[in-house]
């Protein structure tokens, strides 16, 4: 009689440890399916971050080019916007700067300055073409002494 009960108290307790590993499982799963969440959820977070560092790395910076006038200015920031990846381009005739904008992981601004020179300006950094500067209309044959960035 004592044995037979004993026995059936050892299946009760064996019958708890069953339902305790499924309740562990699903906790598991559970924890599993959470999981997964939230990846997806950082991956959704480090694309946004990706298209936000796009728009940083757009670069704004000016430099000295010498003109003359306005067909000067539309020839410079003409050039200057034929890079590949410059999105602005504004050459002021008094100061003898331009203003550009452009895409660093497209172009650099030596490629800017050589543009320029191409059309037959000075830059600080590049003498102008002077067979560009031949080509010229007399009015926009600048002075090659001319202070730039004033
Ligand atoms: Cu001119």
């Amino acid at each position: 009689m004592n044995f037979s009960k004993k026995n059936h108290e050892h299946k009760n307790k064996n019958a708890n440890n069953v339902s305790k590993k499924v309740i562990l499982s699903i906790a598991v799963i559970a924890a599993l399916g959470l999981t997964s969440c939230k990846n997806e959820t950082k991956k959704e977070t480090e694309t946004t971050t990706i298209e936000v560092s796009k728009e940083i790395a757009m670069t704004d910076l000016s430099f000295g080019v010498r003109g003359n006038c306005g067909m000067c200015k539309s020839t410079i920031e003409k050039a200057a916007n034929g890079v590949e990846g410059v999105s602005k381009a504004t050459w002021d005739v008094d100061k003898k700067k331009i203003d550009v904008s452009f895409d660093d992981t497209k172009t650099d601004v030596m490629t800017i300055h050589k543009a320029i020179a191409a059309s037959g300006y000075d830059t600080e950094k590049v003498t102008g073409s002077e067979e560009a500067y031949k080509d010229l209309p007399s009015c926009c044959k600048y002075d090659h002494e001319m202070t730039m960035n004033q």
